[in-house]
């Protein structure tokens, strides 16, 4: 079972197999959920989930006929039935160092040895990847994993069973990026002191009061109402869509997110006649001819 209120008959595999993680694609749409899936641990994710959702997102951002990611949790628990999104970094494998994974065979990872946060890339490629990300909240979304909700595009969340989380001064870790600055900027700063310093439960109804939720769903809609968004964004203009994201993100994301709306902008100028002749003129060894292309105003 992927999680109770996921319909299957609605999904198919979207490609590669992961063992933390699932990666789904709505059929005949350009929709795909990935979902943590470690519903034991209130889906907490340790280096190999951090890499498999590396993995699958860019797998996402790769395939031009997909629109709409959706980023979930599965659930609920088999151990007590408690649904969440994720509850951040898995504590239990977090080192002196940093990070270190315990394989199978019971053998460190060498690779997740010496504190690579790396889920910080997760970040970056969310808040980067040319599509919108909606993160759908059924349950607890804590410390990391309130970190990447706050950085998704949009956020809905299960009216009966989301409840959002910082933890990170708790057990002495800090997202002083996304999590944080760019939580003030949804919730304003007070607000977003108070989520870090005191480490309150909100509900989703709270949530959303506080702006960094849009919109409180009924648990058991919560998937068919994430879908319903989903395509809705998938039937607009996927170039204004990527523009649009670009054009949100740079103000707060300095030289970089000028570079991306700009690497956009030449992509789409690229396509011109104008760009066309300048290459040909190099190509071809000869002076470029720009006179009969306008100065537009
Ligand atoms: C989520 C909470 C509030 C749920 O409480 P509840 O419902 O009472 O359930 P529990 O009985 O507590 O939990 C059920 C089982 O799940 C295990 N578990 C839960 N969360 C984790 C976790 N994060 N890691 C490992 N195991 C977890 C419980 O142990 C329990 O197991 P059993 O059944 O065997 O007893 C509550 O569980 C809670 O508070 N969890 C911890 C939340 C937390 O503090 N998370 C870490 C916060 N910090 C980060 O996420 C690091 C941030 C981060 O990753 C990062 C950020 C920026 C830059 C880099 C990084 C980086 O480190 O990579």
């Amino acid at each position: 079972m992927v999680s109770e209120i996921f319909d299957p008959e609605k999904w198919e595999s979207a490609g590669p197999d992961f063992d933390d993680i699932t990666y789904h694609r709505a059929v005949d749409s350009g929709t795909v959920r990935i979902a943590f899936d470690r519903p034991e641990v209130r889906n907490a994710f340790r280096p190999k989930t951090v890499d498999e959702l590396y993995d699958a997102l860019d797998h996402a951002k790769r395939q031009t006929d997909v629109g709409c990611v959706l980023l979930t949790g599965n659930g609920p628990s088999p151990k007590d039935g408690g649904w969440a999104f994720c509850s951040g970094g898995d504590q239990t494998v977090r080192g002196e160092e940093g990070y270190e994974y315990r394989g199978e065979d019971g053998k460190t990872d060498q690779a997740a040895k010496g504190g690579r946060l790396h889920i910080l890339e997760v970040q970056r490629l969310i808040r980067h990847i040319p599509k919108p990300v909606l993160c759908v909240v059924p349950g607890w979304a804590v410390g990391g994993g309130h970190s990447l909700h706050v950085v998704c595009d949009m956020t809905i969340a299960s009216e009966d069973h989301a409840v959002f989380k910082q933890t990170d001064p708790d057990v002495a870790s800090f997202d002083g990026g996304f999590g944080s600055a760019y939580l003030a900027k949804q919730v304003g700063q007070k607000k977003a002191r108070e989520v870090f310093f005191l480490g309150k439960n909100y509900d989703a109804e709270e949530a959303a009061d506080m702006g960094m939720v849009n919109e409180v769903v009924p648990h058991e809609e919560l998937e068919d109402v994430a879908l319903e968004w989903a395509e809705e964004m998938n039937s607009k203009s996927p170039t204004a869509m990527r523009m649009l994201k670009y054009a949100f993100n740079a103000t707060d994301d300095g030289m970089v997110g000028q570079q991306v709306f700009a690497g956009e902008a030449t992509r789409l100028a690229y396509m011109t006649d104008e760009a066309q002749e300048g290459r040909d003129a190099f190509v071809e060894g000869r002076e470029p001819e720009f006179d009969e292309f306008d100065w537009h105003y």
